[in-house]
């Protein structure tokens, strides 16, 4: 059995969007025989782009999972999707998978969400590899590419081939480890050539340092390649893979993903040098007292699994996929999700591949598998036999920006929030909440892409279609002007007549303090069993200011002086003149708009700060002052909330998507004289309409 484990790899090909991770993953199905054609994404036909918004847009939007054999190795393959708005799904599955390749566009290099992909290797502890692609195309540039990919990947890249021929004349490789030369011929056959003789003194030099590299990782290799003594390619080899498993370094690989060079060496590499679950070992969870319990990737072992990954089915329900931690796990069984407490079963035990689901009958440590119709089980959730640990979960990417949604037909406003709490179950990368005040619903994501294929998911999947606007901003208002006025309700009808009478003092107050009353009332002239329903008059027309009925804040009202009758007087009549008070000293008290200012905090590399300020100007924000943090620098500025709104893509332009940020509420401020006529113009005009 730990055979099995031993020869099992969990791969994840991680990298910027459209790098050729789903291609390469075609491209090894093919070659290892799983497909008996190679899939394109172009022509929607790939194993792993199979979800109809995948195949819409060409690219990928979640994780897709299969498994292949190759010299009696058993490799579960996860091709995540590059693009910065659907990277959460990505990086839930970084943390299961026990190594991972950076697919490189050798035409443009390490792009950003390379460097993000970089960083959640080097925060799970995770071997990489790198995997320069595409280099078939134009102006590709293998060298290039290795040298940017050391800073993108904030680790030493030592390449183990050679390209032979460059963009259209890419045509095979040189194994520099090996110093064999192979041509291809299209369909992924290798063919032994000799070296170019133009490359022989590169080659050579190449082997030179590749032997170097190696034997600095041990003393012994160290002192045998000082004396000048052979090393041999075994010693080389295994402490090659020691280094490998060890990330001191990522070794790099040239590929053509649709010629299919390299194909051969990429399976290699993975089999000899790739860690197996038991070379990733022991995984920590925690008991029930916080403390530190060891889980070993032991198939004799409690079952132990760690859920990263739920899809949604609105006929069949809800698919949990996790990693078997621990334990063997059979095709059918009672288990305990120690996270949410509760006793689940499931009766079929799946693999993933592709769109497919196949029954199994068990699972050893380290497979990805499937469960179907668990009630209370959710991503992030940890699995066992009875043992009350919990693998800690990595927490959820933070939204970058909000949208306000709504079902385009007013009827489905239940079938919309049922459809978004289920996808919220499959895309931890998504939030929703209510604005009470505004009355709308927001949904927050990765990007504006990112809510609208969930809108395009959401049809499909659910049948209800939703509509994706830019959210209300929760305007304030508040008074400059201190004023005393009169609220006088008087009303004879029939029978019983209605009077209330108040004398009220309006004035501002420091910015946060609310909404503040004062009764100073002498000589029972309003008798003290009204003066709530005073108050609550004026409190009640406070919530709809006279600007644009903006709530209002920051005041005190004092009453001072009114008159009562002895029958017509309620607490209704007293309300009313509570009320009329307000609105005859809104009036006149100078009222201002304020709107929500928020505290932005932008992290960008050193050369886009200037951009980065000159924009914060634009938007009225005022920057606060620079930090730095790991090779960037990190802006903080108060901006009004209206004008950061859709910030996020401007940031991804202006640092071609370098640079991420975060905003919380800060304070609410005075908006400045002509934008708020423009504002209470708008809004005043909304409402007409
Ligand atoms: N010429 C050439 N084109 C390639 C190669 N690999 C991929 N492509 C093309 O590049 C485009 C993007 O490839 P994908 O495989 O979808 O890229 P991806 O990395 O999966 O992208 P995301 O799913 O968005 O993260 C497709 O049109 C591919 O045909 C290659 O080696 N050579
Ligand atoms: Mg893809």
């Amino acid at each position: 059995m730990s055979e099995d484990i031993k020869t099992m790899r969990n791969v994840a090909l991680a990298g910027h969007g459209g790098a050729g991770k789903t291609t390469l993953a075609e491209a090894m199905l093919f070659k290892a025989g799983v497909t008996n054609r190679l899939g394109k994404v172009e022509e929607g036909n790939t194993v792993m782009d199979f979800q109809p918004e995948e195949t819409k847009k060409q690219q990928s939007i979640n994780t897709s999972f299969i498994k292949y054999t190759h010299n009696k190795h058993t490799i579960t393959l996860m091709d995540t999707p590059g693009d910065q708005n659907f990277f959460s799904a990505a990086k839930t599955c970084f943390p299961v998978a026990d190594s991972m390749a950076f697919v490189i566009d050798g035409v443009g290099g390490p792009s950003a969400m390379t460097e993000e992909a970089g960083a959640c290797a080097l925060e799970n502890n995770l071997p990489g590899v790198v995997i320069v692609n595409k280099l078939d195309r134009e102006r590709s540039d293998f060298d290039t590419c290795i040298s940017a990919c050391k800073s993108a990947l904030k680790k030493k890249i030592v390449p183990i081939c050679f390209p032979i021929g460059q963009e259209d004349n890419f045509k095979g490789l040189v194994n520099i480890v090996s110093g064999q030369a192979y041509e291809y011929d299209g369909e992924g056959k290798a063919t032994r050539i000799d070296i170019p003789a133009d490359m022989a003194d590169e080659v050579a030099l190449a082997k030179e340092e590749f032997v170097e590299n190696i034997a600095e990782l041990n003393d012994d290799l160290l002192e045998k390649y000082l004396e000048g003594e052979e090393i041999t390619e075994d010693e080389l080899k295994v402490t090659f893979r020691q280094g490998v498993l060890d990330a001191e370094f990522y070794p790099a690989i040239c590929t053509s993903a649709t010629k299919m060079i390299g194909i051969d060496i990429v399976f290699n590499f993975i089999n000899d040098f790739m860690p197996s679950p038991l070379d990733r070992g022991d995984w920590t969870a925690t008991d029930a007292n916080g403390e530190e319990v060891i889980v070993s990737p032991d198939p004799e072992a409690e079952f132990c699994g760690f859920v990263f990954a739920t899809i949604v089915d609105p006929y069949a329900g809800r698919l949990s996929l996790f990693r078997v931690i621990s334990g063997t796990l059979g095709k059918e069984g009672n288990i305990l999700n120690v996270t949410k407490d509760s006793k689940e079963r499931f009766s079929q035990l799946l693999e993933i591949a592709g769109k497919e689901q196949k029954t199994i009958t068990s699972a050893l440590p380290g497979s990805i598998v499937a469960v179907a119709k668990l009630k209370d089980t959710l991503t992030g959730d940890t699995l066992t036999g009875g043992k009350e640990i919990q693998i800690p979960a990595p927490a959820p990417m933070p939204p970058v920006i909000s949208f306000a949604i709504s079902p385009k037909s007013k009827n489905d406003e239940d079938k919309i929030h049922e459809a978004i709490r289920k996808i919220l179950e499959e895309d931890t990368g998504l939030q929703l909440k209510r604005e009470e005040e505004t009355k709308q619903t927001i949904l927050s994501g990765r990007g504006l892409v990112h809510i609208e294929t969930t809108a395009d998911k959401i049809l499909r999947k659910f049948n209800v279609a939703m509509e994706i606007a830019t959210p209300k901003v929760a305007y304030r208002e508040t008074f400059k002007k201190k004023i005393r006025v009169q609220g006088k309700h008087k009303k004879q009808s029939g029978g019983h007549g209605q009077f209330g009478d108040c004398w009220i003092i309006l004035e501002p107050l420091p910015k946060g303090r609310g909404f503040e009353f004062v009764d100073k009332i002498v000589g029972g002239v309003i008798p003290k069993n009204y003066i709530p329903a005073v108050e609550a008059g004026v409190r009640e027309s406070s919530t709809n200011g006279i600007l644009a009925g903006f709530p209002c804040v920051d005041f005190r009202v004092t009453v001072d002086y009114g008159s009562y009758h002895s029958v017509d007087s309620s607490e209704m009549a007293f309300k009313t003149a509570g009320s009329i008070a307000f609105k005859n000293a809104a009036k006149d008290a100078r009222a201002v708009l304020l709107e929500p200012i928020m505290k932005v905090s932008v992290k960008v590399p050193e050369d886009a700060t200037g951009d980065i300020m000159g924009d914060m100007n634009s938007r009225r924000g005022r920057v606060l002052g620079m930090d730095s943090e790991d090779e960037k620098q990190i802006i903080n500025a108060l901006v009004p909330m209206s004008e950061i709104l859709r910030y996020a893509p401007d940031l991804s332009s202006m640092t071609g998507g370098r640079g991420t940020f975060t905003m919380e509420f800060e304070h609410y401020d005075e908006v400045p004289g002509d934008l708020s006529k423009k504002i209470i113009e708008r809004v005043n005009a909304e409402k007409e309409a």
